[in-house]
Order: structure tokens, then sequence, then C-alpha cells
């Protein structure tokens, strides 16, 4: 009983101290505004396209703010405990502050990303890019701030392209029956049902060890993923497809950021726009000719480890599948009930906002 009291005092004196030292060593009183750690969450690990381009966001948020904001990527969705489809709510709650996360994973919450997943639909780095900076990123931005997010900057995971360990995917038929791991938004469970495969949806955080035990077949990610993650190791089979686009958004919770000061936000949102930049062409790097590695080479100094995606699977010994324009009509025209099914789930005034910003 003794020793527990005295053990009970010496934390208080502990505290008090803390508390007393905190206090006489304050910082200024511009500083102590801020949070020693700005906490940001992703839901993959660093050596993956993503993860550099958060890593890069923290970096550059460091060196422009004079050391002044910390942020502190959390990888592999660990502040969400892996449930990855949590992470607008989590920042918008303030319990995050700010995430690098796929529209994927925000889709549940806010319905208008959504328009990404139709399933060939946006097709090319063109109609993306177009879209991103068309009327349709400036209202899904809007549904953003809706719910108390202040969205900066668009990145990429990629298109996503399929990969499995049974056979070559050519056709529709290919996928039937196929166990095909897909992340936990219906619209990638509906598109999976109508190939006539058996979608299971998982997160990523468990979906690794899926794919060396077997329990499923297949799997669907950008190169950005796949070749952190060596894919070959499970997969023998790539089919190109460019099925559907996966962007990022770096984001931040949006309270605490109209409370920062002005110099405060520009520097960060100068960070956001760099830091996407290099990402977008990492995730790029190879499947645009040379654009996104000359960006890299001359503007970020960065020579690509990857520079050829297509090439690098097929020295790796996997079979890469490109679908010619006639296989992807058939695909299309296979999705036809889905993208139907969702326009009013994302809502009409978006997917009219897609179509007109790709036909510009
Ligand atoms: O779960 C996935 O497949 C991943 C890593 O691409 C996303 O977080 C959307």
């Amino acid at each position: 009983m003794k020793a527990l009291s005295i053990r009970i005092l010496s934390l208080l004196v502990g505290v008090a101290v803390v508390l007393a030292f905190g206090v006489s060593t304050s910082f200024s009183a511009e500083e102590t505004k801020f949070k020693e750690e700005y906490k940001l969450t992703l839901n993959v690990a660093p050596s993956f396209y993503w993860g550099m381009g958060a890593t890069k966001f923290a970096e550059l948020v460091k060196e422009k703010t004079n050391g002044k904001i910390n942020v502190k990527p959390y990888y592999n969705s660990t502040l969400l405990k892996g449930a990855q489809l949590q992470s607008p709510q989590m920042v918008a709650k303030g319990i995050i502050d700010c995430a690098v996360e796929s529209t994927i994973n925000s889709s549940t919450v806010i319905p208008a990303m959504n328009i990404f997943s139709f399933p060939f639909f946006i097709n090319n780095f063109e109609n993306l890019d177009k879209i991103e900076n068309g009327e349709t990123g400036k209202a899904i931005f809007v549904e953003m701030e809706k719910i108390g997010l202040k969205p900066l900057a668009w990145g990429e995971n990629g298109f996503r392209q399929i990969t499995n360990s049974k056979r070559p995917i050519e056709k529709p038929e290919d996928l039937k029956d196929m166990r095909v791991r897909v992340v936990g938004s219906p619209i990638f469970i509906d598109t999976f049902r109508q190939f006539g495969a058996d979608p299971v949806n998982m997160n990523w955080g468990d979906a690794v060890t899926a794919f060396q035990q077997g329990v499923v077949d297949g799997q669907e990610n950008p190169v950005g993923v796949l070749i952190p993650v060596q894919i070959y190791q499970y997969h023998k089979y790539v089919t190109f497809w460019n099925y559907l686009a996966d962007p990022l958004i770096i984001y931040w919770n949006k309270e605490q950021w109209d409370a920062f000061p002005d110099d405060i936000k520009k520097a960060i949102q100068e960070a956001a726009n760099e830091a996407a930049r290099y990402e977008k062409a990492i995730a790029r790097a190879g499947l645009d000719g040379d654009k996104s590695l000359n960006i890299l080479k001359n503007e970020f100094k960065y020579t690509m480890e990857v520079p050829d995606p297509i090439k690098f699977f097929q020295e790796k010994g996997m079979t890469v599948t490109i679908l010619s324009e006639p296989q992807l009509k058939a695909f299309a025209e296979s999705a036809k009930p889905v993208r139907e099914k969702w326009v009013p789930q994302v809502g009409k005034d978006i997917y009219d906002k897609a179509v007109a910003d790709m036909a510009r």
C-alpha cells in the first residue's frame, strides 16, 4: 500500500515537473499554435509509389514551413488498424490531421468519388487529367469541403491492372469463377460479378497473405503497387486494361486548415502541389512515353528504378497481356450495366460533368 502511494506520488511529481518545464521553456507565441506532430494516414508502405509521394509531402512541408509543421506519415493504415475505408471520417473528425489517400478509400463517404471506379469509363491519362482539372474535379473538392476536409492536390495510385495465377485474361469469360480480391467498395463487387468472377473484398493489409496462401486467384492494382509488392511472386499473368482510374488526394482536416496562418497555408499548399507532381510522374513513369520520366529527371533529379513497368514484368517471367481496342470494347460492353446502375449513386450531375470534361 505504502509502496503504491509512493509510486503514485512520484508519478504526480513527474507530471508536475513536465508541466512546469513545458511552461518555463515554452516556444514563442506563434509556434505554440502548432502541434508537435501532424499525423498523416495512408494505406500503403513507404516503398510504394504512393508511399514515396507521402514521404515527399512530409519532407517538403517541413522544408517550406522552416520546420514549424512536422507531418508524420503513418503508413499501412496503422492509425486505422487497417480499416482503409475510414480515413475520410477520421480526418474530418480531426482524430487524424491529414491524409494522402485513394479516392476509392473515400468513396463510401463521398459517393461522387466512385466516378473514377466506373469500369471502362476513364481509360487514359488525358481523360483523367481533364476530369481532375475540370468541373468534375472541382465538384468533388466541394463535396470534400462539405464534410470537413480541405483537399490540396491530386496525386495518383494509377490505372488499375489485373493479375492472377490461373490464365491470361483477354475477354470477360476468362474471369469466370475466378476469385478476385477487391477493395471493400461496392462498385468493385458489382463489376467483378458482372464479369462472372467471384469477388472477395478484403483490406489491403490482409491481401498479400491471401495472395501467398492462394486464398484468392487474382487482384487488381496499379504498377505502383504491383512492382513494390512483387506481385510476380504470386501471379504469373497480368493484363493491362486500364479498366479504372485510381487518383490520390492530399487532404487536411478543414477546421485545422482554416485556423492556420496564411503563410503556413501557402507553404503546405506548395508542398502538396510539388509532392503530387512528383508522385504522379512516378506513377506514370514508363507508361506515357518519356513524359513523366523527363519530369522526374529534369525537375526532381530522380531516376526511376523501374523505367519500363511492362518490360519489368516480362523480365520477371510474367505473361503480359495488353488488350487491343476490340478486346477493350468487349469488356466495356460487358460492364455497361454496372455503369448504368451507378450513375444515380454518384449523382447524374457528376456523371454528366465527367462526360463533358472528357469531351473537352
Ligand atoms: O486496397 C488497395 O487495393 C489499394 C492499396 O490500392 C488501395 O488502398 C485502394
